[in-house]
């Protein structure tokens, strides 16, 4: 078998979701986000993205424990801050894929206000949330997505703030890929994976994920565990077919708002995709653009230019 030279690598083995493990999940027995897990590590393989090319960032919580389980780049920020560094690494390294992944505290609440700038600038990654609507790595407290009533430790006699619709958030957020997915639907986040991957620009897909501790049969009413209720979105496929008319065009965005205000739990898919400059491709354009004006100026050059200018 060739070993290859440094002008001709050899040529690498098929990657196996072995490969793409880490260290052995910590969470509780029977964490829906065990099945999230299990669906990125398949859609990994099936995408046979190198390692060296893949960055998995999280903040703070049971969720944001995910980087620790894939084989990859990886680092865990500030409770809520993943999604700032995450844009840095995007913007700075065009040529790996960022994957963002935490919980709704994480996103919605002390991480919410990132989530809109990251959103209407489109910079590149994919940003995961497991949605369990209860805070579980700080055993139960209300999050913004826990339903009026919920009893927990910061709310003892039942929650009375009106929760956040997280499909609408984030389609308000002026992200170009919104998804929804469930914990007990790994073809389905598979699907939706391997498409937030494809998109170019900032793609975000809710998964409704249970903590089993804290907050078990969240969505069981209207999603029984083995996905009895699950609704799948039908998308608009343009083959001039009557039913075709019914169908979502996910380019819409009023019916994108329509699908997030159905009755909980709603359905499930991508709510809405549109294409839209990156930040990366406009701050790339907004570069070559100065190296021709500068002819071609090194980085330092242009620091020292700089500093002189302000002297
Ligand atoms: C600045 C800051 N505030 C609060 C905390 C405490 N804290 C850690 S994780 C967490 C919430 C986790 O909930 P969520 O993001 O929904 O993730 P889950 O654990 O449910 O997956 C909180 C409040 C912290 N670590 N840092
Ligand atoms: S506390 Fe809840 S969210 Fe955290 S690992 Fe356990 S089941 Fe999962």
């Amino acid at each position: 078998m060739s070993t290859g030279t440094l002008d001709t690598p050899a040529p690498r083995p098929p990657l196996t979701r072995k490969d793409l493990r880490a260290d052995h999940p910590t969470w509780c027995p029977g964490c829906g986000d065990f099945a999230v897990l299990a669906s990125f590590h398949r859609v990994l393989e099936k995408m046979q993205l190198p390692h060296e090319r893949i960055v998995t960032l999280a903040g703070i919580g049971c969720s944001s424990r995910f980087p620790y389980f894939v084989n990859s780049h990886g680092g865990h920020f500030i409770h809520g801050r993943a999604l700032p560094f995450a844009s840095g690494v995007s913007l700075s390294r065009d040529d790996l894929h960022v994957f963002v992944f935490g919980g709704d505290g994480d996103g919605f609440s002390i991480g919410g206000n990132h989530l809109q700038h990251a959103g209407r600038k489109n910079i590149k990654m994919t940003y995961v949330i497991m949605d369990n609507s209860v805070y579980g790595l700080t055993k139960k407290q209300t999050s913004p997505t826990s339903p009026i009533g919920f009893k927990s430790k910061t709310d003892t006699t039942g929650a009375f703030d009106r929760p956040i619709n997280p499909m609408n958030t984030l389609l308000a957020s002026g992200a170009t890929f919104v998804a929804r997915s469930h914990a007990t639907q790994v073809n389905h986040m598979v699907e939706m994976f391997e498409r937030a991957m494809k998109h170019d620009g900032f793609s975000v897909i809710e998964i409704l994920s249970e903590c089993v501790e804290f907050f078990p049969g969240a969505f069981d009413t209207s999603v029984p565990r083995k996905g009895g209720s699950f609704v799948a979105i039908e998308e608009k496929r343009g083959d001039g077919s009557p039913e075709d008319a019914n169908r979502h065009d996910p380019t819409n965005l009023e019916s994108a708002f329509a699908l997030a205000n159905e009755q909980w739990p709603g359905v499930f898919g991508v709510f809405y995709q549109v294409n839209r400059p990156t930040k990366n491709a406009l701050e790339a354009g907004l570069i070559a653009k100065a190296r021709e004006r500068t002819k071609g100026a090194s980085d330092l050059d242009l620091l020292r230019a700089t500093f002189n200018r302000l002297r």
